[in-house]
């Protein structure tokens, strides 16, 4: 009867380590699992830079815009066909905001950027490398129109 209650007690000091290594190692791995950029199979650190486009209703349909983060204030460029620049081997950082009231998706296909049809005031961010020089459009599958560049250089 002592040894059961000695070993169940032993057994309890396991538990409690036991249960909080397995908590850190999936905590861990997913941290690593989000640091892989979707055009890579390796988790590449490092802080990437962040670029943040909206998607809103114009008079002329659903556009993208990109918010600026340069300085301290933000700027809202509203223009047409937003063009971000990178340098090549920059990690970028999409975050994709749509305020228009209709499902937008965007779509870098030459870095396998692909988001989900998101919904009024959803939100996605997808990182990627910048591994390739050359200018670079997205587009929404859902409106052809919907259209901007990124040049990497
Ligand atoms: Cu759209």
């Amino acid at each position: 009867m002592k040894k059961s209650t000695y070993s169940s007690r032993s057994f309890r000091k396991i538990l409690l380590p036991g249960l909080v290594a397995v908590v850190l190692v999936a905590v861990g791995y997913f941290a690593v699992v989000s640091t892989i950029p979707v055009n890579s199979t390796h988790p590449v650190f490092g802080a990437p830079s962040n670029h943040y486009i909206k998607v809103i209703d114009s008079k002329n349909g659903p556009i993208f815009v990109t918010t600026s983060t340069k300085g301290a204030k933000k700027n809202i460029e509203p223009t047409y066909k937003p063009i971000i620049h990178a340098r090549v081997g920059e990690l970028i950082s999409l975050h994709i905001i749509n305020e228009d009231h209709d499902k937008h998706n965007l779509n870098l296909d030459e870095f396998n950027v692909h988001t989900n049809d998101i919904g009024y005031f959803g939100t996605q961010s997808i990182t990627f490398v910048a591994d390739k020089a050359g200018q670079f459009y997205f587009h929404c599958t859902l409106h052809p129109e919907m259209t901007g560049s990124i040049t990497i250089e």
